[in-house]
Order: structure tokens, then sequence, then C-alpha cells
């Protein structure tokens, strides 16, 4: 049966993989794509989101909305250094591709309540949408049949800082009062998860070139920024903890092991602001997450590698594919 599922979004590189994951898995009823600030420009973001549904043969039947243009309480904080526009240079006349009218907060809330218990929500950006929601409805936890995060670390390394991770530490305030507001929680950590377990090294970034499809090239032009600012800091290939996310909703045949935690992200902090304090049932805190630990990594590149094995053209000229 499919998954219904939204996808919250700050589309970038591997955000982009994740929308293709949504786009063009048989199991995934990808119901809706909501932007969020996050990796690079707002405007560019929603231009690299139009970018892939195009590349995943133009869906228009999935509709785009609007988010937060910042965090709730920060000023935005980009991750250009390491994206750059986060298309990989493509580009495509994006005339007539509009957004919906609708904010997408309001879009979360009423897709939550028009169907309670249904929808999943694949939240891979800082989760400052996320938090208006449930700001906005009481009800939007409990209508929510699952959020799956991408963020944080489990007592291991940041990526922007020492401390914290993107996600988080873009919007921590955002973050912590998701994990406070009673969702069924599934999260994805960049450390030790996504490091050890969903890094390409050169032999599969070969094995995805040589498919030689316009969906892999795609995947090779939009990874390759991240990719040189991956090997400079010492990550030798390119990071998929976005994927990841979306993938483990719909294939939970990839994850090996998962257990309970209670999360919780520092707003405070002099040094660690964002940084994920995940417990692991010993200090007394209730759980209100369960942690991602071990996925089947092969299995993880496989699924990516059959999914843009498909020959699938996009119907708008995308420049530089
Ligand atoms: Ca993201």
């Amino acid at each position: 049966m499919a998954v219904p599922l939204v996808i919250d979004t700050d589309t970038a590189q591997d955000d982009c993989v994740a929308l293709l994951v949504g786009l063009l898995d048989p199991v995934a009823d990808l119901r809706a794509v909501t932007m969020v600030a996050g990796n690079v420009g707002f405007d560019q973001q929603v231009r690299n989101a139009h970018l892939t549904l195009n590349v995943a043969g133009g869906r228009s039947d999935v509709p785009v909305y609007l988010g937060c243009r910042r965090p709730l309480v920060r000023e935005w904080v980009s991750a250009e250094n390491v994206h750059g526009d986060g298309s990989g240079g493509l580009s495509m006349d994006q005339d007539g591709l509009e957004p919906r009218a609708e904010h997408a907060v309001d879009a979360l809330v009423r897709m939550a309540a028009e169907n309670p218990g249904e929808l999943s929500i694949v939240a891979i950006g800082p989760l400052t949408n996320i938090a208006a929601a449930v700001v906005r409805d009481p009800d939007f936890a409990r209508n929510v049949r699952s959020l799956y995060v991408m963020g944080g670390s489990n007592n291991g390394r940041g990526n922007i800082t020492a401390a914290a991770e993107f996600n988080f530490y873009v919007d921590p305030e955002a973050a912590k009062a998701v994990f406070a507001a009673g969702f069924d929680v599934t999260v994805v950590p960049w450390d030790p998860l996504t490091l050890r377990q969903a890094v390409f090294g050169q032999d599969r970034l070969d094995r995805i070139a040589a498919l030689d499809t316009p969906l892999s090239r795609f995947f090779t032009r939009i990874c390759a920024a991240t990719l040189d600012f991956d090997r400079r800091v010492g990550i030798d290939g390119t990071t998929h903890p976005d994927s990841l996310t979306a993938a483990v909703l719909l294939h939970p045949e990839l994850v090996r092991s998962v257990s309970p935690y209670h999360v919780d992200v520092e707003t405070a902090g002099e040094l660690t602001r964002g940084y994920s304090a995940m417990s692991w049932g010993v200090h007394g805190l209730e759980p209100n997450a369960r942690v991602v630990e071990e996925i089947d990594a092969d299995g993880f590149f496989e699924y990516l590698l059959s999914l843009l094995s498909r020959d699938i053209r996009p119907p708008r000229d995308v420049i530089g594919l």
C-alpha cells in the first residue's frame, strides 16, 4: 500500500535526491512539497524543487507550498559554502511553474487534519514549518501519523559547528518545540549514522555515473559542489542524510538498528547552540523519539541506484544536463 507523505525541505543537493525518492518510488504517495528556509536562498530552493519535479518527469501533480522564510527567532544562516546554489549549476525555464497560494504551514495543518493518522512528514530542513504548525493547530502532532526528521547528531560530531548539525543549529527553538510536541518521531542523525553509512565514495559515484540516464546525470551534477566541500573537510564522498530519511520511511527494512531516546535541543548554550542531547534511557527521561543507529548501507545505495537507473526524460529542457 502506498505511503502518503509530505516532504518539508530546504531544497539543495541531497534534498533533491530525497524529492526523487518521494517522486519515483512506487511505494510513495507524495502529496506535497513544503519549503522552509535553510540551505540556500529561499527562492533558489523553490527553483531547485521545481527543477527536481521536472527531472522526475514533470510532476505538476505534486503541489509546492511556500513556508517560513526565516527561523522562528534567529537570523537565517545559509549553507551556500557547502552546496553552492544547490542545483549544480543546472537551470531551466521556470515560466508558469507557480507554487500554490496557500502557506505551507496552513497546508500541513489542513492535510494532516483531513485524514487524521494517515499522513507522514519527512522533515529534512530546519524544523520551522513543523513548529509553526504545532502552534497553529494543537491537534497537528496527533493528526500526523509519523514524523521523520533529519537532524542532530547522536552524541557525535556536528557539521556547522563542533556541537551542532545544520538543521537544528539554524532553528534550535523550532527543533526543541517539535521534540516536545508529542509526535511519533524517527530521527536520522548526522553523526554517526550518516557519516558512517550514508556516504557515497568514488566507486559508488562511478556506478551512478555509468547509468548515464538524465536522472543519474542530475544526481552527479547536484552533488558535485558538496563532494568538493566534503573532500576538503575529510569526508570521502557525497553525504545523503535527507534521501536516507525518506527511504527509511518508505522501506523500514533498510533499518538494522533503531532505539528509543529522549531528544532535546540546546537553545541557550554559549558553544552548543543547536546541540541535540540524545538521552538513551538511563537519565530518568521518557523517550520521545526513535533514533536510527544502523542501516543496510549497501541496500540503501542499491535502492537509490535502481531509482536513478530509470530512463525518465524531463519535459522541460534542463541546461547543463
Ligand atoms: Ca535538507
